[in-house]
């Protein structure tokens, strides 16, 4: 068989209703016959097991060899993993795990500003204090269900007319300029009108036009409740560069002195939301990771299968038993119609297989890991952001792993730290825009922090982004989170950005025609795995 060991006996036990935890399937796996154990501690497992751990194994095992009898009886029915009905068997056994040489991925030190990780060298020859021995905890991935925020599910209610748009542009205003009223002077439009030339004076609006004038200064109109209102922005400044910056409907301020006649601002300062210089970030009080990955595309002829068993085989190994959750950014499958011609790359042509061939890799990851996904723009979801998470319908063919599901954007806080998840299409938008070479699909950290700046995932409405109208703009990234998290691009970006860390995570796609006509050339394989106690990243390539 072309997969390996662990990779194998997991999937068994999952094709007979069963999910295991590490050290169970690593205990399996050393078993001289790994199908034949399979085999019976399938046939011996009680109908109600939903997790099997390393205690239940070597149970289920003594008593099939005291049996010594080949399994005469048909095996049973296995349980309905789709449900969280059933209470699941004891998974903090403590079991010996040590046996099985760990997978051999690459770890390179996570670049640009992040501090790097664990040296994996080191960690792979960890001796058995830490784990192995019949007193280390080596079976016991003990996640917490995360709990999430800022999400869409189950609370969209935008109707798609006019009046909505209002609403989620007013709330957006509301929101932004909110965080900048604290900092900044400000008058409403219409009263500007008012005040006498030569004044100071602040506005606090949405952009509503950036244009360049004969001379080659920068006139950057600001909307708020009231009107609009210009401000000029001198070309000979020594900060001018952050018109490039800036992008249409992002809130702002400016300060500046009122001209002669009213009429304009000749601005002296602009100001951002952004992120406090103050911000401390949380972190988990235990040694825990969480794995971030996105775009893995299945149902691409471009999926690189092989890759993502070997990640699913390394969660399996000793070295990866921290890693006790898995985030993922969106584009699960590649999904039909997203682009032209895109049926022409299709190896798998049905949505709902591609889901179905999704979930089966879900399958590999180790059974008491907890996993997050968000929808991206290649999944069964609207394409419009906020995008829910999806339906029953697909939440049932991905069910087996009991996998949360929520929407694009969300907040999720594990282990006490909040990642904010969001899948990236704005990303594509603010690289094209901005007027900053180092922000661009070789660095799509840079982006990011581009939007943790104007505290919005996707500011520019129109172009490439479409935003669903909704009550409550949920784009706008209201709290500060300690982890930024996106995909999308295929590009690896790690980086941090006021204490925040920045986290792009690759793909599982290899390079696609369309992807080579334009000259992108993607990170193929990656696996940024974030400590949630010390916050460092390591990546891991596969
Ligand atoms: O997006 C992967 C990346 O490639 C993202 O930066 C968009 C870009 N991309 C890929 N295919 C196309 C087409 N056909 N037109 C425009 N941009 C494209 P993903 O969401 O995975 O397709
Ligand atoms: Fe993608
Ligand atoms: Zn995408």
């Amino acid at each position: 068989m072309p997969d390996s060991t662990p990779v194998r006996v997991a999937r068994e036990l999952t094709a007979r209703g069963y999910n295991a935890d590490r050290a169970a399937v690593t205990l399996l796996a050393d078993e001289p016959d790994p199908d034949a154990a399979v085999e019976r501690v399938a046939d011996a497992a009680p109908d109600d097991a939903l997790t099997l751990s390393a205690d239940d194994v070597r149970a289920l095992l003594d008593d099939a060899n005291a049996d010594d009898a080949p399994a005469a009886t048909p095996p049973a029915e296995p349980p309905d993993t789709t449900t969280d009905g059933g209470a699941p068997a004891d998974v903090s056994a403590t079991a010996d795990a040590s046996a099985t040489p760990p997978a051999d991925p690459t770890s390179t030190d996570a670049s640009s500003g992040a501090t790097s990780g664990r040296e994996s060298p080191t960690e792979a020859g960890t001796p058995d204090e830490t784990r192995g021995g019949e007193s280390a905890n080596a079976g016991g991935r003990t996640p917490t269900p995360p709990a999430v925020a800022e999400d869409v599910t189950g609370h969209s209610t935008g109707t798609g007319e006019y009046g909505d748009f209002v609403t989620v542009f007013r709330d957006r205003y509301e929101r932004l300029s909110k965080k900048l009223r604290g900092r900044i002077n400000h008058r409403p439009t219409d009263a500007l009108d008012a005040m006498p030339g030569g004044s100071d004076a602040a506005i606090v609006g949405m952009v509503n036009d950036i244009r360049s004038t004969a001379s080659g200064h920068w006139l950057v109109e600001l909307e708020d409740t009231n009107g609009t209102f210009p401000a000029l922005i001198m070309k000979d400044r020594d900060w001018a560069d952050v018109v490039d910056e800036l992008l249409l409907d992002e809130v702002i301020a400016i300060e500046g002195t009122l001209a002669d006649d009213g009429g304009i601002l000749f601005a002296d300062s602009v100001h951002f939301p952004d992120v406090p210089r103050t911000h401390r970030p949380n972190t988990a009080d235990r040694h825990v990771q969480a794995a971030l990955v996105s775009d893995v595309h299945v149902g691409s002829q471009e999926f690189a299968g092989e890759r993502w068993d070997a990640f699913a085989d390394w969660l399996h190994t000793p070295e990866a038993e921290a890693v006790e959750y898995l985030l993922v950014g969106g584009d699960m499958v590649e999904g039909v119609g997203v682009y032209p011609d895109q049926d022409e790359e299709l190896d798998i042509v049905d949505v709902y297989e591609q889901y179905r061939a999704f979930s089966e890799r879900l399958k590999d990851v180790p059974g008491d890991m907890e996993i997050v996904m968000i929808p991206g723009n290649h999944d069964a979801v609207r394409l419009a952001e906020p995008q829910p998470g999806f339906d029953e319908e697909l939440r049932e063919i991905m069910g087996a792993h009991d996998a949360r599901i929520v929407g694009n954007p969300a907040t999720v806080t594990v282990e006490g730290v909040d990642v904010l998840m969001y899948h990236g299409v704005s990303l594509d938008e603010v690289i094209a825009e901005d007027g900053d070479e180092s922000v661009s699909y070789d660095a799509p950290h840079n982006a990011m922090a581009r939007l943790l700046k104007k505290r919005h995932v996707a500011p520019q409405y129109g172009g490439r982004m479409r935003v669903a109208p909704e009550e409550k703009d949920y784009l706008v990234i209201d709290d500060v989170p300690d982890v930024f998290h996106t995909g999308h691009v295929h590009k690896l970006g790690v980086g941090e950005y006021r204490n925040v860390k920045l986290v792009n995570s690759g793909s599982w796609q290899e390079q696609t025609a369309f992807q080579k006509s334009v000259n992108i050339d993607p990170d193929v394989g990656t696996a940024p795995i974030v400590d949630l106690d010390t916050l460092d990243i390591t990546v891991r390539k596969f």
